[in-house]
């Protein structure tokens, strides 16, 4: 499975994290890294989530830069030439995902720039970078989450402003409208992230109607088909420094249904 990494500078710790990471990471730049199939849609980040019981590493790639995501990943990345010199894997610290709740960053070509670090109860340690980037007007999940975040902060342990950006049009599909993910959520009669197999179906329908009859509203290629739209929307992130190539080795689950 071939994704693109997006690359997220921390721009403040949260309260919990801040004495974890201090003294640890040098002058590096931290990125909390999350992979992603839809490179186009980055203009709607809203947040990011985290799992609050994975293990998360920060790991050097440089004098310069540092990345935050799992073990696995950092490995992978390595593996995959991210690191100089290719394989090595330079771990600066550990940190629990529920201690990183509520840690600003900048989300990189999102048209709200600064976002927070929210918490998800289906984000898979054996997927991706552990880190994902969060777009509630496309992806059924992502919705789901914040909906369920919003009705019950408390319950979640997070400050509601954290979770106040509301789902931004970026993309038109025929059937669905301006807001694809909410519209089908509603449709399916989604209520809640814990309706995975719901949330299953509400994605690949998501992914067919973006893909194929999608239509760019915003950014460098607004009025392109996502199609078209999608491979240079990431190219244009790899120039800008801001997504690397991330592959997926084969052979392990990490089926779409879960
Ligand atoms: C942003 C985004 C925008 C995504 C969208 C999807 C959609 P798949 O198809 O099952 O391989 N993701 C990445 N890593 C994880 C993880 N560790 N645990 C849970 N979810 C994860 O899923 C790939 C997508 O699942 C990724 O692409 C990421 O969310 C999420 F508008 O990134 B995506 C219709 C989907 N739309």
């Amino acid at each position: 499975q071939e994704y693109t990494a997006i690359k997220s500078e921390v721009v403040e710790w949260s309260t919990a994290s801040k004495s974890l990471i201090e003294g640890k990471v040098g002058t590096r730049k931290v990125f909390m890294v999350a992979a992603t199939l839809r490179p186009e849609t980055m203009y709607g980040q809203t947040n990011c989530f985290v799992g609050t019981s994975i293990k998360y590493g920060v790991f050097a790639v440089s004098n310069k830069e540092a990345y935050l995501c799992t073990y696995r990943a950092a490995r992978n990345m390595a593996f995959q030439g991210v690191t100089d010199p290719r394989g090595t894997i330079d771990q600066l610290l550990e940190i629990d995902g529920s201690k990183l709740v509520g840690t600003k960053i900048r989300a990189p070509f999102s048209i709200n720039p600064e976002v927070y670090v929210l918490p998800m109860d289906n984000v898979l340690a054996t997927k991706g970078t552990g880190v994902v980037t969060s777009v509630p007007s496309d992806s059924p999940d992502d919705f789901q989450t914040l909906t369920d975040l919003r009705k019950k902060a408390e319950f979640y342990k997070i400050d509601s402003s954290w979770a106040a950006i509301d789902p931004v049009p970026v993309i038109s599909t025929p059937t669905y409208g301006d807001l694809t993910a909410p519209a089908i959520v509603k449709q399916l009669k989604i209520q809640s992230q814990k309706d995975t197999k719901q949330l299953a179906e509400a994605k690949e329908i998501a992914y067919k109607e973006g893909f194929y009859n999608g239509t760019m509203l915003v950014g460098e290629f607004k009025g392109q088909s996502v199609q078209d739209a999608k491979p240079k929307v990431r190219e244009s992130m790899i120039q800008a420094g801001l997504a690397f190539a991330y592959a997926e080795p084969e052979g392990i689950v990490t089926s779409r249904s879960g």
